[in-house]
């Protein structure tokens, strides 16, 4: 038996270090890393059990070619050179065809690897294919923060333990950020106090000391009404605002006039006195930190939310205290130059450019020029996780769409493909990870053969390079020589030493930070801007929501939750057991909803129609509706909450909306 090193390869802020037992090639066991500096040892009840994922009998062994109609799961297995020569044999058809474009690549985050995550990037662009833009998580927080901070190094998580006033805001964090729960325990025992600001009561809302409870879309608002009182009541740092700031007094006088705690009130459905006391205890506080997660930008409003919660700190001068700052996604990231593996000189000029989340548009709309006529789908299962699951699914049901998924499981999505090739899991290949809620890297190595004929995207895409013709001595590197690429990288990529024997070796190495770097504000003008004359809209200012216009009756709340990371861990019998497609509403809803506890219900909208069991909770506020989790189909009656979302964008930086979005509901008869 032997015990090695590794991470986390999921799309989740924590990025836990990993110690794995191994037998005889066999994963036996999975444990935290104690030496990890911000995981400290402890992993979530889905990888504590990993194992049982690698060698799960569900997994993939071998390439497998359709043989029934679409959806229905009937295949044949085939051999590798059988699968790659028939994907080559249709791509060089349709590029006869059609061109190049009419191929669409469709990933996302199944593993955040620093390899596997882009694996795809340069083949894809050297065939000449349509490039896709990656946005269904959360770009509308990152384009909301750089807004002010530009390329400004968030403030580290560790940071909280020295915060007296911590703000968890629209951040599930005890299922999507729970090592985070290690430093607010900390900074409580010191005395802090822990603010939650969600839709509904969270079990992140139960542990906070106070939770403040919004309509769904509506935190900008409540970030102007608390701007409002801060100018009013002069509780800002007018120092620091001097020195750092730009576009504070402009804010004043034009935008927050509107934006008394009456009005604000009025939009986020909490009282006055309730604003101006979180303004208040914020202003008051000696360093308040904000941890500020995705919920609140997936809304048609998302960037601007953003940019107006990212107000708040800068004008109390958190930033210049110890403990004081904001988290919204770490940039672990710019520790490694991603350029060595996404290779973005490699992109032809003018290429088309297709958004993910209008995956349902883009397959099913006859007009387009030239037509997708073959999806490869890798790390990701849209038919569960996009928005529109009717329009997605009608897309992937055409007979004339050439669609080859590599996966490790049967998903929803794999049941559509053409040819499915079986993928590797993070103990099987090589990779290197950083974080987006903290500030430790790891290499991940290879530390059992590969699970049956599965093989990595990295190796998927070096044989299709091969296949197509694509003779480039790129595609030629091992992952082993890549990883030592980006090791080297962080020489340039990171402003200071970071210990590169350690990272070889496969230990956590914690990024050194610069010294103030809270106070180095990376902006054209070296201050944080409020005022932004890059951009069109050049102060920030409410924007509604989109469902504002919608004239269903509940608002939808569809969050994480915390037995499962986005349609990833469906395939554990042990965690897919019970409770599923619940919808959580407030009794008095119920009532007049005539619905009880344990009823199946139908909601519906312009979408679609999906069945939930409902549950009384008064955790709900009256007019919204919860259901967590991304379900696979085999798990629901009829299908997940992506029956009902919508491929509508956010105002900035093209995002995902799947909050944004409004209900009916009906009894179901039985
Ligand atoms: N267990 C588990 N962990 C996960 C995931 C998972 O599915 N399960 N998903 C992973 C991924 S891909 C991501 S991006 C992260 C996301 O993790 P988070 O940053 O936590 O973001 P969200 O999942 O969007 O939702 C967070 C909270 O926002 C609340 N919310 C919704 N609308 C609003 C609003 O208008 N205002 C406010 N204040 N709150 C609102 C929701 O009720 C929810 O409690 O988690 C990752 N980790
Ligand atoms: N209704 C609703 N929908 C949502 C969300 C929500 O909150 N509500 N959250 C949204 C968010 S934030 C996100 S980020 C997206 C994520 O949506 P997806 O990108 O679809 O992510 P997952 O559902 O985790 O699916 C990842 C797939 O990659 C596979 N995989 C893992 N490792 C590898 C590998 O190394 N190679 C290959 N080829 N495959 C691998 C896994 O088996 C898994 O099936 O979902 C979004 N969808
Ligand atoms: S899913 Fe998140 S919490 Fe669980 S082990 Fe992975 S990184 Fe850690
Ligand atoms: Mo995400």
């Amino acid at each position: 038996m032997e015990q090695y090193k590794s991470v986390c390869p999921y799309d989740c802020p924590d990025c836990c270090g990993l110690l794995v037992t191994v037998d005889k090639g066999k994963t036996i066991e999975v444990a935290g890393d104690p030496s990890h500096a911000f995981t400290r040892g402890t992993l979530c009840p889905k990888m504590a059990h990993y194992e049982r994922t690698v060698h799960s009998s569900r997994r993939l062994l071998t390439p497998l070619k359709r043989v029934g109609e679409k959806g229905k799961g009937d295949f044949v297995p085939i051999s590798w050179q059988e699968a790659i020569d028939e994907i080559a044999a249709h791509w060089r058809e349709i590029i006869g065809s059609y061109g190049a474009e009419a191929i669409l690549p469709y990933s996302y985050a199944g593993t955040m690897g620093t390899i596997q995550y882009s694996a795809g990037h340069a083949l894809f662009y050297a065939l000449g294919a349509s490039s896709l833009d990656r946005t269904i998580c959360a770009p509308a927080k990152a384009h909301g923060y750089r807004s002010l901070m530009g390329g400004t190094l968030p403030t580290a998580p560790q940071e909280a333990q020295q915060s007296d006033y911590i703000i968890l805001w629209s951040i599930s964090m005890l299922a999507t950020d729970i090592h985070f729960k290690h430093d607010v325990d900390i900074a409580r025992k010191r005395g802090a106090r822990i603010v939650c600001v969600d839709t509904y009561a969270t079990k992140t809302a139960q542990y906070a000391d106070e939770f403040i409870c919004v309509k769904p879309g509506s935190d900008g608002a409540l970030a102007l009404g608390m701007l409002h009182v801060l100018a009013r009541e002069n509780l800002v740092d007018e120092e620091f605002i001097a020195r750092y700031v730009q576009g504070w007094q402009e804010l004043k006088v034009e935008v927050l006039p509107a934006y008394p705690p009456e009005k604000a009130a009025e939009l986020t459905g909490l009282s006055a006195g309730q604003i101006e006391d979180f303004a208040r205890s914020f202003a008051a506080a000696r360093a308040p930190f904000i941890r500020l997660g995705s919920g609140q930008s997936r809304y048609g409003n998302g960037a601007m939310t953003s940019r107006l919660i990212t107000c708040l700190p800068a004008v109390v001068g958190a930033y210049a205290k110890a403990g004081g700052g904001m988290l919204t996604s770490s940039s672990g990231s710019h520790a490694f130059d991603k350029d060595i593996i996404r290779r973005p000189d490699m992109e032809k000029n003018g290429i088309r450019h297709i958004n993910m989340i209008k995956l349902g548009d883009v397959l099913t709309d006859n007009t387009l020029q030239p037509p997708v006529k073959s999806l490869f789908v890798y790390s990701s299962n849209p038919a569960c996780t996009a928005p529109d699951q009717n329009k997605v699914l009608a897309g992937l049901r055409r007979e004339d769409l050439f669609t080859v998924v590599h996966e490790r499981f049967m998903t929803d999505t794999a049941l559509y493909a053409d040819i499915v090739l079986p993928a590797t899991t993070s103990l099987e290949h090589e990779d290197i990870y950083y974080s987006y809620g903290q500030y430790v890297v790891q290499r991940g190595k290879q530390i059992i053969p590969p699970v049956g004929e599965s093989r990595s995207n990295w190796q998927v895409a070096q044989l299709l390079a091969e296949a197509m013709g694509v003779d480039d001595e790129f595609f030629r590197q091992s992952e082993t020589e890549l990883v030592e690429k980006f090791i080297a990288s962080t020489d340039k990529a990171w402003p200071l030493p970071v210990d590169k024997e350690k990272l070889a070796e496969g230990e956590p190495v914690e990024l050194p930070m610069p010294e103030a770097y809270k106070l180095n504000f990376k902006t054209p003008s070296g201050k944080i801007e409020i005022f932004n004359p890059a951009l069109e809209r050049q102060l920030p200012d409410y924007l509604p929501p989109h469902l504002a216009e919608d004239k269903e009756e509940f608002i939808l709340i569809n969050s994480p939750d915390p037995r499962i990371l986005d349609s990833s861990f469906n395939e554990r019998e042990e965690l897919t057991k019970g409770n599923i497609m619940v919808l959580m509403m407030n009794p008095a809803d119920g009532q007049r909803q005539h619905l009880q506890d344990g009823d199946a219900v139908m909601a519906e909208n312009t979408q679609g129609r999906a069945e939930f069991t409902v549950r009384l909770s008064e955790r709900v506020q009256v007019g919204t509706v919860v259901s967590e989790g991304v379900w696979w189909r085999e798990h629901t009656a009829a299908g997940n909450t992506n029956l009902l979302t919508h491929q509508r964008t956010t105002d900035k930086a093209e995002g995902s909306t799947f909050y944004d979005v409004r209900v009916n509901l009906r009894k179901k008869v039985q």
